[in-house]
């Protein structure tokens, strides 16, 4: 068995969840924060067997998207004063980061 570690934007939450559970998955889904945009992500994670992965794994690329946010990141130190000065910083986001791992025992008690 594996399980599917999948970072998916809020956009994409509810229709990634309804999508898989149609498919027959099972999935949980965690309110998570990314550290660099310090934005709201969803988390899910999916127990699948392993002739499933790629199942799951092409369902998460078909509704995950891509998009552009912007972020406010502080600049260097600005002379010897030491003020920072925030600027903008445009990030691509998504469609997903997944990390896939071996699951040693699986049990429902
Ligand atoms: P965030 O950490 O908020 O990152 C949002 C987006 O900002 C990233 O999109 C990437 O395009 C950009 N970014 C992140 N760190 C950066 C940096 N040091 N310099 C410049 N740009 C940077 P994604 O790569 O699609 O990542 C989306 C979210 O997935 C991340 O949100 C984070 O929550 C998670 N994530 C990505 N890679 C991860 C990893 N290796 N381990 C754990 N979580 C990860």
């Amino acid at each position: 068995m594996k399980l599917i570690l999948a970072i998916v934007q809020d956009e994409d939450a509810q229709r990634l969840t309804s999508t898989l559970m149609n498919e027959g998955f099972s999935v949980t889904k965690l309110a998570t924060t990314g550290g660099f945009l310090r934005a709201g992500n969803t988390t899910f994670l999916i127990g699948v067997d392993k002739e499933r992965v790629d199942a799951a794994l092409s369902l998460i690329e078909k509704v995950c998207r891509s998009r552009k946010q912007v972020a406010t990141s502080p600049s260097p130190v600005a002379g010897a004063a030491g003020v920072y000065v925030p600027y903008p910083v445009e990030v691509t986001v998504g469609g997903a980061t997944v990390f896939v791992v071996d699951v040693e025992d699986f049990r429902k008690i």
